[in-house]
């Protein structure tokens, strides 16, 4: 009998034997300057961004992280759903218990999923200290693509689809996160809106606009207000502290003078460095990961007379699209393909603000190599060869976006959501009635950087709560009623997000565990209990048929109107899960909270990890 059964055993253990993929992230606090400022910083194994974890679907992940900062953290791997793993999602307070200096935490998923992805710090307001890094999952053999839709060689496709490369756009301050916050409780203000460079793959500089482009590209929509009151977007490019006062902060108590100048106002140009993305002459594609670790803005990004396929969304493929240019939130993933059919020479990689508090843009390079020929005669001035630094910085290409982030002309197209359409499709037909419906009202609460996905702002002292809300029976009014949302397993959810002031800017609010369908969006006050009833009245707003499927959701900014954002999501993975707004300082202003999924199914934590 016992050795049937070890046999039996033994046969189980080798038919679903799959390979383990080991990371070692160890955490250290230094001094950096990925933008030619020198500043204390987070490095990831020395790194920054930290080292891309490539995997290929169908591994166990095992990640140990150690931290040696001076101070308590967490990794969340992005976009990664966490099924069965719940206990691995590196949210302080939910999941785990906060990394302390000089410990390390193993993280162990199964990546079940394809795709692009990304690893950040979970813990207060580290993702604006660098850190973060991409997270590359390779798919399985056999995994069905939409390439043929291209129109062209698929095998060229899927030899470039091979060789993916991760590009982390983000923005970047000269202040830590710690000494942002402190300003912020200080002035009164959400001061840390203003940045200070944008950083492709962790480069960049300070690249100071003339006042002649501030003028012309500041946005029409806060043009008027600003020259009402003789104010005018900052040497930084940024909305004057006033103007954030009178919008945002109503009748809370503020202190403009408590901000050093440097923090809005003045401008200091640094040298910095410029990432170039390197493409052999030969190669006929070129794959990019295109991913948003931004603590605050929104993107415009382009390549320079390269148009962009888009392929896969937030890791998971679509009916490829092609666009000269798309918008990136944060916590976004873009997977393109780019035809490198043009002359070789150097491109403009165009990254730019859209975010209407600060006009800035940075821009980096992708340059043909084809070794000493051609390219090299025609660039280096008669020289056989130059260095590379110098060549670089000739880019006479033509951008379809301008510093500002918008089309050069009428015939540049952006990405569309709406016309993504998921490969294979993955919305039930017909649409699944939704069990539950919870409304959510978006807003400030008393001064403008207190944040609130409904009503209450979600206070950050859980993250050192323990035991986790994961490791406890769950709790509707934990961490409170009107931020906690309690479902059952195998159940369908409608989240409305109700944006309820005006003068709020998009929210990309990002669901951890399994993604969600974008199913509607509108202008106005949502005035209906589900959403049928709202599909009823206003079928126009809803798609139930190819609704994008994606683990983040831009909710509309409310310049003049109300707005509304409808997804749904099938609950499949007990857990205790957070849903948050992705601008960092809204998330540590306490937009966010708390999923308690699957609450009839709720997991037992493994002991290794409850101790
Ligand atoms: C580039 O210049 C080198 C050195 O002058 C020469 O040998 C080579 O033939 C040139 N290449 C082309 C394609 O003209
Ligand atoms: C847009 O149209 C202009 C002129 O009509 C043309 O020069 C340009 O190449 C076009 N740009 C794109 C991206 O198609
Ligand atoms: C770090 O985490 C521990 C354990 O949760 C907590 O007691 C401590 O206050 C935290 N330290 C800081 C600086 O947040
Ligand atoms: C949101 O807040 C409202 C008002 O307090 C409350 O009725 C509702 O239940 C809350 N929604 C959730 C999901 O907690
Ligand atoms: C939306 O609701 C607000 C109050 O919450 C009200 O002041 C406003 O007039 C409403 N807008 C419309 C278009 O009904
Ligand atoms: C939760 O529901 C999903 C979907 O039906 C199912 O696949 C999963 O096994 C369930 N989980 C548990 C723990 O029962
Ligand atoms: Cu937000």
């Amino acid at each position: 009998m016992h050795s049937f059964l070890a046999l039996w055993l033994c046969i189980a253990t080798y038919a679903i034997a799959t390979k383990t993929s080991r990371f070692t992230l160890e955490l250290t606090w230094g001094t950096g300057s990925p933008d030619g400022f020198e500043r204390e910083m987070i490095f990831i194994n020395g790194q920054f961004p930290g080292p891309t974890l490539e995997i290929t679907q169908g591994d166990w992940v095992e990640i140990d992280v150690v931290n040696n900062m001076p101070f308590n953290s967490t990794i969340h791997a992005h976009g990664i759903e966490q099924i069965n793993t719940p206990w691995a999602d590196g949210v302080p307070g939910f999941s785990q218990r906060p990394i302390q200096p000089g410990d390390t935490f193993t993280y162990k998923w199964h990546a079940h999923q394809y795709g692009s992805y990304f690893y950040h710090a979970h813990s207060r307001g580290q993702i604006d200290d660098g850190c973060y890094g991409a997270i590359l999952i390779k798919p399985k053999h056999g995994l069905a693509k939409p390439f043929d839709k291209i129109g062209a060689d698929v095998k060229a496709l899927e030899e470039a689809e091979s060789k993916i490369q991760p590009l982390l756009l983000s923005d970047w301050r000269h202040t830590t996160s710690q000494h942002t916050w402190e300003l912020q409780l200080a002035s009164g203000l959400e001061s840390s809106v203003c940045m200070d460079s944008l950083l492709v793959n962790g480069k960049g500089a300070v690249n100071c606009w003339s006042r002649e482009d501030l003028d012309r590209f500041t946005n029409p929509g806060i043009g008027p207000v600003l020259e009402q009151n003789g104010w005018q977007m900052t040497d930084k490019g940024c909305l004057p502290p006033e103007a954030l006062e009178l919008l945002l902060a109503g009748d809370s108590e503020t202190n403009i003078d408590a901000l050093p100048e440097e923090i809005f106002e003045v401008c200091t140009p640094t040298q910095g460095s410029r990432e170039v993305i390197k493409v052999p002459h030969k190669a006929k594609w070129l794959a990019l990961d295109i991913i948003s670790t931004a603590g605050i803005d929104s993107f415009s990004f382009s390549i320079d007379e390269h148009p962009l396929w888009i392929f896969a969304v937030d890791g998971g493929y679509i009916e490829p699209l092609k666009v000269d240019a798309i918008t990136v939130a944060n916590g976004d993933r873009y997977s393109v393909f780019v035809q490198l059919d043009k002359p070789a020479k150097n491109y403009g990689v165009r990254v730019a603000s859209v975010a209407l508090v600060q006009l800035i843009d940075t821009t980096a390079v992708l340059s043909y190599e084809s070794g000493w020929g051609n390219y090299r005669n025609s660039t280096c001035h008669g020289h056989s060869y130059c260095e590379d630094d110098d060549d670089v910085d000739t880019i006479t290409s033509t951008p379809s976006i301008n510093q500002a982030g918008l089309a050069i002309s009428d015939n540049v197209t952006f990405f569309n959501q709406a016309q993504m359409v998921a490969f294979p499709p993955q919305f039930p037909q017909p649409a699944p009635e939704a069990d539950q419906t919870f409304i959510m009202s978006l807003l400030t609460v008393g001064n403008s950087y207190t944040w609130a996905l409904n009503g209450s702002a979600f206070n950050h002292a859980i993250d050192d709560e323990d035991p986790p809300l994961l490791y406890q029976e769950p709790n509707p009014n934990n961490p409170g009623g009107d931020i906690t949302i309690v479902t059952k397993n195998d159940t369908w959810v409608d989240l409305v997000f109700t944006v309820t002031t005006l003068n709020q800017p998009p929210h990309p609010i990002h669901k951890h565990s399994n993604k969600a369908f974008i199913i509607g969006q509108g202008v106005g006050n949502w005035t209906w209990s589900t959403v049928a009833e709202a599909a009823a009245a206003n079928p126009g707003a809803f798609n139930l048929v190819t609704p994008p499927y994606r683990d983040g959701f831009v909710t509309p900014p409310t310049t003049t109107a109300n707005t509304w954002l409808a997804v749904r999501y099938h609950v499949v993975n007990p857990g205790a899960f957070m849903l948050h707004c992705h601008i960092q300082s809204h998330l540590n202003g306490g937009m966010a909270m708390a999923m308690l999924d699957g609450v009839d199914e709720w997991p037992e934590v493994p002991g290794e990890y409850k101790k």
